[in-house]
């Protein structure tokens, strides 16, 4: 029984991203080959993408107001454990640290998770004045371990922003956010598009720092709240405008939103906002004040700044207004899908014939004396995706019981396999599904049934 998941197919005790080599080791490496795999393929960065056209709309619109924001949109994937997490304040035992939601290269380096990690060396480059705007968007992808299905990838991008005001002696800072605030607001009621806002501003179980006047955390707040939404009334714009030209929409355009009261260790107040688009809400975005600690750290002096952060996904949003039916399509290179997008356009994907699937079960005993938990539902979809990669459409646990007698436990595994860009043959399939079973053994002990 290893009890954790190895580097399949990675035998040496380096491993190299992006040309880079780092050690691995024993006790936390878990990225994989096929992760490997997909860095520096920076969709976000290409213009024909729906990835990348959001991306782009996105900075262009945020900086149409007062052009505060520099992009930073080529950091590499790999980061410290300390950027990720530690910077944040996150808690020694958050659950966002474990082996089973991260990919690590070893115990001090991991693939990123969020543009987060990114934030206090940004932060640093205004404070040293080697920045001169007081803002500034990192667009890139993150990593977590997750499920496989059509909304679910082990990569996805996210577009991080933030925004700086030194504390003047003369509260010339007031001014400014007022100012800046002032424009925001009649930029928003120039949109064609309306917001209908649902806001949750109390207090209660969301408390503001110390450090800060109210009339700051209002205003601060006001203007993170009021950027977010003209990127979200932005692009909901654009998805309407081309839902006029396909003439699938005839009624006056208004978007309902929500702020909710949230937490992230490293701003105070947080909220995160939701869209209610085709009869569900969709959260979109976290954001709030960044701690004066994160500030601190990035060498401000002690209650010498106020600042906003937000951290929004790209990816379900691409799906949602391209109306891309499954995530693995972002990562094709059939011409068939990038052939149909334009910059600066929200254009309806059109489906073209998909290449047909075919399904395996594995089902298994665990070894004596182990339970459900010990394998990790994430564990047997590394092993799955790391042998199969694009190839695979969904993993899922169909199964799973104790026999009363015997007291063994079983689990079965139902594995749809398909391409987006090819046919599978019958034979192929059967070589794949031949080495996740072996996989499965190896790692885990389990008896086939
Ligand atoms: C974060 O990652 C924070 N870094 C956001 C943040 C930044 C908060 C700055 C405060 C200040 P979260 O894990 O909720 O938070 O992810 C942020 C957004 O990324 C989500 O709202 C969602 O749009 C997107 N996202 C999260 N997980 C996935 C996933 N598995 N697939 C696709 N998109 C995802
Ligand atoms: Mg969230």
């Amino acid at each position: 029984w290893k009890g954790s998941i190895r580097l399949y197919g990675v035998t040496s005790k380096t491993v190299k991203i992006c040309g880079k080599c780092y050690g691995a080791d024993d006790k936390m490496t878990n990225v994989t080959q096929s992760i490997i795999d997909l860095t520096g393929r920076s969709l976000h960065l290409q213009k024909c993408h729906p990835v990348g056209i959001l991306r782009e709309a996105i900075e262009t619109r945020l900086n149409s107001t007062d052009n505060a924001f520099k992009s930073y949109n080529k950091f590499e994937p790999v980061v410290s454990v300390y950027d990720n997490f530690d910077s944040l304040g996150f808690p020694i035992n958050h659950p966002g640290r474990s082996k089973s939601d991260t990919y690590y290269i070893n115990s001090d380096t991991l693939l990123r998770t969020h543009t987060s990690a990114h934030e206090t060396e940004c932060f640093s480059q205004i404070h040293q004045a080697k920045e001169t705007k007081p803002g500034f968007l990192i667009s890139a992808d993150v990593y977590r371990r997750d499920e496989i299905d059509r909304t679910h990838y082990p990569v996805f991008h996210q577009m991080e922003g933030c925004r700086v005001w030194k504390r003047g002696l003369q509260n010339e800072h007031i001014d400014q956010l007022q100012k800046s605030l002032a424009i925001l607001q009649s930029q928003l009621a120039q949109q064609k598009t309306k917001i209908v806002i649902e806001d949750d501003d109390s207090i209660e179980g969301n408390p503001a720092q110390a450090y800060m006047s109210d009339i700051e955390v209002n205003l601060c707040s006001q203007h993170l709240k009021r950027s977010v939404e003209l990127v979200i009334s932005e692009i909901f714009e654009k998805k309407l405008e081309s839902m006029r030209r396909e003439g699938t929409l005839k009624l006056p355009s208004e978007l309902k939103c929500r702020w909710i009261k949230a937490y992230f260790p490293w701003t105070a107040p947080s909220w995160e906002i939701e869209v209610w688009w085709q009869g569900d809400w969709l959260e979109l975005c976290g954001c709030g004040i960044v701690q004066q600690e994160v500030l601190k750290r990035a060498g401000f002096e002690p209650n010498s700044t106020i600042s906003w952060a937000f951290g929004l996904g790209l990816d379900r949003l691409a799906m949602l207004l391209f109306e891309i039916p499954d995530i693995r399509l972002f990562w094709t290179q059939d011409e068939r899908f990038h052939n149909q997008f334009q910059r600066g356009v929200i254009d309806t994907f059109r489906p073209y014939s998909k290449y047909p699937g075919s399904t395996r079960d594995v089902a298994f005993w665990l070894p004596p004396g182990k339970n459900f938990d010990d394998i990790h539902t994430n564990d047997v979809m590394e092993i799955v995706r790391n042998v199969a990669g694009d190839l695979v459409e969904n993993v899922k646990l169909v199964d799973q019981f104790t026999h009363p007698k015997k007291d063994k436990k079983s689990q079965c595994y139902r594995i749809n396999y398909q391409s987006m860009d090819r046919n599978l043959t019958n034979s192929e399939v059967n070589e794949l599904q031949k080495e996740v079973v072996k996989q499965l053994i190896n790692e885990f002990d389990v008896e086939i049934r």
